[in-house]
């Protein structure tokens, strides 16, 4: 029997697996970190809030959100809203985590059955190798099978053409072609940070002073209609990928994004010192979400 704490153990190294594979994979990770070390903003990287990691996935029969979603709710995440994407042809969903100090998670899927027959031939070409679901046969208790199988091929590498084909028609579909499960973003809440940081604004002059590059996107801060949750994003980090035939072309990684949570109308009475996550603005939203995702779009990345 694995009790539930045995399960957040699991949980633990699982998302220290993420995030390291993700360190490495975008510089601007610990770009930042140094400089709000510089700043004194933060002591130690531990000192970052993570508001929460996306994930991306490919909606086709064995993969897809029902897929990916396994891996997480076994851990104790409870599903959420769901999110429609109409024009990119994506379905979310977020996640709860078990204990308020874990990171939400956003994942995504591409509905494939709405693209082009041509895009929909070459995404099959690849994912027809995935009879089953591959989740049904990992153990979820195993947290080292379970890094291995977030940073693992599903399927074969994709050639240069098929991808530049797919990027024609679906950024999103292109990017996980390539890029998989691996983590697409983590997010640093800023509303705990000290004065001066604190607020997205001011969070988002600090990155640019500093020189990094923000998703400008609808704008480059986004915020829901009820105004309580406040989001912006670097544009993604560029990587020389091989391909199949061994053809290399640089193309679009992972990203970081920041978001403000205001505390909600009810709760702006309490004293500062009692203000936790559950009195702020939860959840996601579909207009900033929308912006956010363009993040690794050329339209962003080729500025
Ligand atoms: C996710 C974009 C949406 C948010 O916080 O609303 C998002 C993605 O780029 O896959 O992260
Ligand atoms: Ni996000």
């Amino acid at each position: 029997m694995t009790t539930s704490s045995q399960k957040l153990q699991t949980l633990d190294a699982v998302l220290d697996g993420l995030m390291s594979r993700y360190r490495e994979r975008v510089p601007d990770v610990l770009g930042i970190i140094d400089a709000l070390i510089d700043e004194n903003v933060i002591q130690k990287p531990d000192d970052i809030e993570n508001d929460h990691i996306a994930f991306r996935t490919m909606g086709v029969p064995s993969l897809g959100i029902q897929s990916f979603e396994k891996i997480f709710l076994h851990y104790g995440y409870e599903k959420r809203e769901p999110y429609d994407f109409k024009e990119k042809k994506l379905n979310a969903y977020w996640y709860s985590p078990p204990k308020p100090h874990y990171p939400r998670i956003f994942v995504s899927e591409l509905r494939v059955r709405d693209l082009s027959d041509q895009a929909q031939h070459i995404i099959y070409q690849y994912t027809d190798s995935v009879v089953f679901d591959p989740v049904d046969s990992l153990d979820l208790d195993d947290a080292q099978a379970v890094d291995r199988f977030l940073h693992q091929p599903l399927w074969p590498m994709p050639t240069l053409d098929d991808y530049l084909t797919l990027l024609k028609e679906s950024e999103y579909a292109a990017w996980v072609i390539y890029n998989r499960y691996y983590l697409n973003h983590f997010t640093i809440s800023v509303h705990n940070l000290k004065p001066g940081y604190n607020t997205i604004q001011e969070f988002t002059d600090f990155l640019e002073k500093r020189g990094f590059k923000l998703n400008d996107s609808g704008g480059k801060i986004k915020i829901s209609p009820d105004g309580g949750l406040l989001q912006a994003s670097t544009v993604a980090q560029m990587l020389d990928a091989e391909f199949a035939n061994g053809q290399t072309h640089r193309i679009a990684g992972s990203y970081v994004e920041f978001a403000e949570r205001r505390i909600l109308p009810e709760f702006q009475h309490l004293p500062p010192d009692q203000i936790r996550r559950e009195h702020r603005r939860d959840g996601f939203e579909a207009g900033n979400a929308d912006k956010i995702f363009e993040s690794t779009f050329t339209s962003q990345t080729g500025k």
